[in-house]
């Protein structure tokens, strides 16, 4: 007979947390967000930890080496998409890696002999006024002079004229060498009062460019995450197919972590992706697996020897397995009853294995609540998708900016190796829906405002720490009544009147 739950399972906006006592000390400047990424024994520390329990839906809607940039930035961490060839996955991972933080690969280029049309038209396009002027209009070309739009005026020049007729000429310009420090290069741009500094390699050939303006933003971000190497780190996802060629080649470019993506974990394939990684690189290579969403699901994946373990089926909000396949499970009451498994594991073994949520955060609060619940972190696919640095087209839509968002389980995404049950190397069906998800704007704001709420939710509970919201929280399930009176209720609002 089949078994039966006592229990409906349930989602984030089922629960609430009752604050608890909060101290003068407890105050959000003083919360800290640092959590483990990958499993450590005890009394040990995390080969990886991440600085805010964030991280980016391995999805090709999602995370690019953009967001993985802008991601780790601000002390989280992208897995960029397995979903396309290995050579481009990799190159994506080389770019996050090559990135020098405050040093940018110009994207606006031209040569001596397009003209001042080609360059209002390359303005509007990249909207920057930094122009670099090289030999062949190449980012790294020999440089030949900068034009900014203090070196035209549209109104009394033809716009046929020339650009090395009017561009600054690199007799003019200042740069530097390639070898400059950012502290060097900052230190140049100040001295000469200038906003950009070009910098060239022995042949003359540009670089980077540097400006004054990502000096300043660098300096604030105390909580960048970054190795050994001072180079932000990015994670990549991976299939149970391919891994013997894939693995390889991201290990190589530098990924500094895996993790099998894929709707349902509980499986062999997984196993023998981890035995994989195991027998070719022991302990060194870092790979989290998943999804699951019971206590024997969990245990398996900590047993075939994974470094987290991702929970979540159904919940995402571009997914549509519940309803194609009917399995899944209330996010909420996945995430407790493997929280409760990981501890488990950890007091019979010593061994921490963390969590990741995955999938179905929809408010800032939820955040808190996953955390409080016991995830380490979470996975968030819709919510980065809305932000500038997603490798999506931003479009207009009567009147309001969107940005698109489909699943890998899509007929666009074509990413069948994640539904793969052993069978032909094709979606039979569609899991996921082609959409579109409200513009937000820069990551960073986004992302500061969510953890702003986040930090002062948890001094409302008295907690510093993620391990000490864990332990203090008090979570309540609260009626379907006063989920209404939530929010707003009973009064008319100015703005929809
Ligand atoms: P959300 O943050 O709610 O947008 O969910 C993102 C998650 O949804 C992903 O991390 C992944 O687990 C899941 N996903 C991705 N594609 C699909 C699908 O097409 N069904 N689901």
């Amino acid at each position: 007979m089949a078994f039966y739950y006592e229990e409906p399972s349930r989602t984030f906006s089922e629960y609430l947390l009752i604050p608890g006592y909060s101290s003068a000390e407890c105050i959000p400047a003083k919360v800290s967000l640092k959590t483990p990424l990958v499993k450590y024994e005890k009394g040990q520390e995390p080969a990886i930890s991440i600085n805010i329990p964030m991280v980016s839906a391995i999805m090709q809607s999602v995370s690019d080496d953009r967001l993985a940039i802008a991601l780790a930035r601000e002390g989280g961490l992208s897995f960029i998409f397995g979903s396309q060839s290995v050579e481009d996955q990799v190159e994506m991972i080389k770019k996050v890696k090559r990135y020098r933080a405050g040093f940018v690969v110009s994207d606006s280029n031209i040569s001596p002999e397009m003209t001042l049309q080609d360059v209002l038209e390359l303005t509007e396009r990249t909207g920057h006024s930094t122009i670099a002027v090289t030999e062949d209009g190449s980012p790294s070309g020999k440089l030949l002079g900068i034009v900014t739009n203090k070196d035209y005026r549209v109104s009394r020049m033809d716009a046929d004229t020339k650009v090395k007729d009017f561009m600054t000429k690199l007799e003019n310009v200042v740069y530097a060498d390639e070898d400059t420090t950012l502290k060097e290069a900052n230190d140049i741009i100040w001295e000469h009062k200038i906003n950009c500094l070009p910098l060239v390699n022995k042949n003359q050939e540009l670089v980077y460019l540097v400006f004054r303006k990502d000096y300043d933003t660098h300096k604030k971000n105390e909580n960048e995450l970054i190795d050994g190497s001072k180079r932000y780190m990015v994670g990549a996802g991976i299939n149970t197919r391919d891994y013997a060629e894939r693995v390889p080649a991201l290990v190589e470019a530098g990924a500094d972590v895996l993790c099998i993506d894929s709707s349902e974990g509980f499986s062999e394939w997984q196993k023998l992706t981890i035995d994989y990684i195991r027998e070719m690189y022991g302990d060194s290579v870092k790979v989290g697996a998943g999804n699951v969403v019971d206590a024997d699901g969990f245990r398996f994946l900590a047993e075939a020897g994974a470094d987290f373990v991702k929970v979540g089926i159904g919940g995402g909000a571009i997914c549509i397995t519940r309803e194609q396949k009917g399995i899944g499970r209330g996010q909420a009451t996945a995430l407790i009853e493997v929280a409760k498994a990981r501890d488990e594991y950890y007091q019979e073994t010593g061994i921490y294995v963390p969590i990741c949520s995955d999938g179905g955060i929809v408010h800032d609060y939820h955040v808190t609540l996953a955390l409080a619940m016991g995830a380490d972190f979470v996975m968030l696919g819709r919510y980065f998708a809305r932000f500038d640095e997603s490798p999506t087209k931003r479009v207009n839509i009567n009147g309001s900016y969107m940005k698109e968002y489909w699943g890998e389980g899509s007929a666009r995404a074509r990413n069948w190796q994640r539904y793969d049950m052993g069978g032909d190397k094709k979606l039979s069906f569609e899991e996921g829906v082609d959409s579109f998800v409200p513009y937000a704007g820069s990551l960073k704001d986004n992302v500061d405002q969510t953890l702003s709420k986040v930090r002062s939710t948890m001094c409302n509970c008295g907690a510093l720490t993620i391990p000490e919201l864990q332990e203090k929280a008090k979570i309540t399930l609260v009626s379907s009544t006063s989920i209404v009176e939530g929010g707003a209720h009973d009064v008319t609002l100015r703005d929809k009147r």
